[in-house]
C-alpha cells in the first residue's frame, strides 16, 4: 500500500502502481531520489548571488558569514525576496499577456472579443477613465493604457492598486514606505537589491517582499483577472467533473495545462469545431480536459472537467488516453515528455519562454492564434489515429462538482435571499455565529506533501465547525476531487449553522439544495476575487479586513507564486497559514518578523503547520479572536 502513502486520490494511487509496473519514473520517485535534500538550501543559508561563493552559514557554529560578510539573516531575507520577486514576475507577465489582447482587440488586430461589457465599464470607471460617450473599443484603448502604466510605470503609486486597495491599507503601506510603482520597476529592482554588495539589512529586504506582495496581487493577479473577465467573460455557477475519470477512451482527448487562457480559450473553442473530423477519424468526439490553472480557467468559465492537480499531471499522460497535452507557462513538470514517450501522446509547447526538449513546439501569437489552434486540435486527431494498441487505463474516479464562483456569481445568488442588500444575510449569518468565519484555501500541491491530503482534511475540519471555505488553485482540484465542491458535503460534512445557511442561499437560487461548502473562485490569479470579497465585506461591515474573523491558507504550497500570493495577504492583514515552511528557518530574525511582530505592522502574519488538525484547529482560534475583538 505504499501508494497511499504518496496520495490521498483513488486515482492518483491506480496510475501510480502503473507506472511503477511500467518502471516510468514519477515526481515521488525522483523526490526519493533527492534524499537528503541539502540542509543548508532547505534552511535558506546558501549563497550563490556571486563567483565567490557558493557560501553557506553553519547553522551550528562556524563560519556565520560568507565570503562578503553576509550572515545568516541577510542571505535568508535576500533569497527570500528573490523568491517573492520570481513568483511576482510570472504572475505580472501573465498579467501582461492578458493586457496586451486587449489592446490588440481595440486597435483590431486580433480575432478575440470583449464578452463582458459591463465589466470593462466597471473597471473603467474605477481606474478612473471617463466612459460617457465612448465605444468599448475606445474604452478598451484606455483601460489597456491605464494597465500598462500600471506593469511599467517608474514612478508614483501603482494605478491598479490605488483604484481597488482600501484606503486604510493604502495608509498604513504608505506609510511603511511599501507602496509600489510600476511592476517592472519593482522587480528590476527586487533582482538589483539582493545582487552582490547591496542590501545587506533583513528589515528593509522584508519590507521589499511586501512590496513584491503587493505588486502580486494589484499588477499581477488583480489586473489578470479584470482583463480575462473582460475578454472571456465573468464565471458564472457551472456543473461539471473532477478526476482522471474524465478523461474517454473513445475520444481524442486534448488537455490543457499552464495557466493563461488565451490559449486555451482557443484551444477549446477549435476542438468544438472540429468535433467532425474526430469523428471521422474514428473518435466519438474530442474531449477536453484541464490541468493546473489553465484548467480552472475552463472550468470557470466554459465547464471544462479538471482532469488532475499539479502532482498529477504525469499521471493523467500515463493512462495512455491523452492524445495531445497542449501547454503554456508555469507548473510544468519537463518530465511530461519522458512519460508520453512511454506511453502515449503527443506535448505541445507553445511559449517562447516554455521550451522543454522532446515536445513539439508551435509557437503562439495572439495574431495567429486561430490557426495554430486549429493546428494543435489536428495534430491532437492525428496523434488518436496513432493510438493503436497502446494499452489505455483511465481510472474511474470522478466527482461531481460545481464551480465558477465569481463575486458576482456569489452577490447574485445572495440577492436572491435579498435583492436590495445581497451581503446582509451572509454578515447577519456571521454576526449571529451561524457562520463561525471564512477560510480561502489556495494554492499547489507539493510532494513533500501526501497529494490532497492538507487541503482535504484542513477544509473537512473547517466545514464540520461553520467556517465557509472558498478555494482556487490545484486546491480547488483537491477538494473537487474529494467531492467537497458538492452540495452533498454541504449536507454530510458542514456544521448545523453553516448548513442551514447554504442550504437557505442554495434554495432561494434555484439549486434545489444547498450550495457546496466550498466555493471555486478559479485560479491562482482569482486570488484577487478573493482580495475583493474581502474588501466588501470589510466595507460593508465598517471595519479594516484585519478585523475580519477569516484567514488564507496554502495547505501544500510548492511554487514561489505562492509565496508572493500568500505575502499580499498578509499585506491586506489576513492570517496565513503555509502547511510547508518556506526555505527560511536559518535565520531566527527573518522567522520571527513573518510569524508574529509582522503583526504589529500589517495586521496579518505568516502561521505555519503541518498537521491538519493542529493547522484548522489554529485558524479556528485565530478566527474566535476576531470575532471576540469585534464583539460577537
Ligand atoms: O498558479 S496552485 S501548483 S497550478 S502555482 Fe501551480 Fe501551485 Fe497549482 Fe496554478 Ni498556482
Ligand atoms: Fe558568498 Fe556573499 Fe557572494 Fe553570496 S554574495 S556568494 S554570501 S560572497
Amino acid at each position: 500500500m505504499w501508494e497511499t502513502d504518496k496520495t490521498i486520490d483513488k486515482a492518483a494511487q491506480q496510475m501510480l502502481k502503473i507506472t511503477a509496473a511500467d518502471g516510468v519514473a514519477t515526481v515521488w520517485d525522483r523526490y526519493e531520489a533527492q534524499q537528503p535534500q541539502c540542509g543548508f538550501g532547505s534552511l535558506g543559508i546558501c549563497c550563490r548571488n556571486c563567483l565567490q561563493g557558493p557560501c553557506r552559514i553553519n547553522p551550528f557554529g562556524e563560519p556565520k558569514r560568507g565570503v562578503c560578510g553576509a550572515d545568516a539573516d541577510t542571505i535568508v531575507a535576500r533569497n527570500l525576496l528573490r523568491s517573492l520577486a520570481g513568483g511576482t514576475a510570472a504572475h505580472v507577465d501573465h498579467a501582461y499577456e492578458a493586457v496586451e489582447a486587449l489592446e490588440k482587440i481595440a486597435t483590431g488586430d486580433i480575432d478575440y472579443v470583449i464578452k463582458d461589457e459591463n465589466k470593462l465599464i466597471a473597471t473603467a470607471r474605477q481606474v478612473g477613465i471617463e466612459t460617457d460617450g465612448k465605444d468599448s473599443k475606445g474604452v478598451a484603448k484606455e483601460v489597456a493604457q491605464k494597465a500598462l502604466e500600471t506593469l511599467s510605470g517608474h514612478e508614483g503609486e501603482m494605478g491598479w492598486l490605488s483604484a481597488w486597495a482600501p484606503k486604510e491599507r493604502v495608509d498604513v503601506w504608505r506609510q511603511l514606505g511599501v507602496i509600489p510603482r510600476g511592476a517592472d520597476r519593482e522587480i528590476r529592482e527586487a533582482m538589483h537589491q539582493t545582487s552582490m554588495g547591496v542590501d545587506a539589512d533583513p528589515t528593509n529586504l522584508l519590507l521589499a517582499g511586501v512590496k513584491q506582495g503587493l505588486v502580486d496581487g494589484y499588477a499581477g493577479l488583480k489586473l489578470a483577472t479584470d482583463i480575462q473577465d473582460i475578454i472571456f467573460g465573468m464565471p458564472q455557477p457551472v456543473k461539471s467533473e473532477a478526476n482522471l475519470g474524465v478523461l474517454n477512451a473513445e475520444y481524442v482527448n486534448v488537455v490543457v495545462h499552464g495557466h493563461v487562457p488565451l490559449l486555451s480559450e482557443k484551444v477549446l473553442e477549435w476542438c468544438r469545431k472540429l468535433e467532425d473530423e474526430a469523428k471521422a477519424a474514428g473518435a466519438r468526439g474530442i474531449n477536453v480536459a484541464g490541468i493546473c490553472c489553465t484548467g480552472n480557467e475552463v472550468l470557470m468559465r466554459q465547464g471544462v472537467p479538471p482532469a488532475t492537480n499539479f502532482l498529477g499531471q504525469e499521471l493523467a499522460l500515463a493512462t495512455g488516453a491523452v492524445d495531445l497535452m497542449v501547454v503554456d507557462v508555469q507548473c510544468i513538470l519537463p518530465s511530461v515528455t519522458n512519460v508520453a514517450q512511454c506511453y502515449h501522446g503527443d506535448i505541445v509547447t507553445t511559449m517562447p519562454i516554455a521550451k522543454v526538449p522532446g515536445a513539439d513546439h508551435i509557437p503562439f501569437s495572439l495574431e495567429e492564434a486561430d490557426q495554430q489552434a486549429e493546428k494543435i486540435v489536428r495534430q491532437s486527431i492525428e496523434s488518436y489515429k496513432k493510438r493503436g494498441s497502446t494499452p489505455v487505463h483511465i481510472p474511474d474516479e470522478r466527482a461531481l462538482i460545481f464551480a465558477g464562483f465569481s463575486v458576482e456569481a456569489i452577490i447574485g445568488a445572495l440577492s436572491k435571499v435579498n435583492a436590495e442588500d445581497p451581503l446582509k444575510p451572509l454578515v447577519d449569518n456571521i454576526k449571529a455565529g451561524n457562520i463561525l468565519g471564512a477560510v480561502a484555501t489556495v494554492g499547489c500541491n507539493n510532494v513533500k506533501v501526501k497529494q490532497d491530503m492538507m487541503h482535504v482534511e484542513l477544509v473537512k475540519e473547517l466545514i464540520a465547525n461553520n467556517v465557509l471555505v472558498i478555494a482556487t488553485g490545484c486546491s480547488a482540484h483537491a477538494l473537487g476531487k474529494a467531492g467537497l465542491l458538492h452540495p452533498d458535503a454541504t449536507n454530510n460534512l458542514a456544521g448545523n449553522g453553516l448548513k442551514a445557511v447554504l442550504t437557505a442561499v442554495g434554495e432561494a437560487a434555484g439549486l434545489g439544495g444547498p450550495l457546496p461548502p466550498v466555493l471555486h473562485m478559479g485560479s491562482c490569479v482569482d486570488n484577487s476575487r478573493i482580495g475583493d470579497l474581502l474588501t466588501a465585506l470589510a466595507g460593508y461591515m465598517g471595519v479594516n479586513i484585519k478585523d475580519l474573523p477569516v484567514a488564507a491558507s496554502a495547505p501544500e504550497p510548492q511554487h514561489e507564486k505562492a509565496l508572493s500570493i500568500g505575502t499580499w495577504a498578509v499585506a491586506l492583514g489576513v492570517f496565513t497559514h503555509l502547511g510547508l515552511p518556506p526555505h527560511i528557518l536559518g535565520s531566527k530574525a527573518v522567522t520571527g518578523t513573518l510569524t508574529d511582530k509582522v503583526e504589529d505592522l500589517l495586521g496579518g502574519k505568516f502561521y505555519v503547520e503541518s498537521d491538519p488538525a493542529k493547522a484548522a484547529a489554529g485558524i479556528i482560534r485565530h478566527i474566535k479572536d476576531k470575532r471576540h475583538a469585534l464583539g460577537l
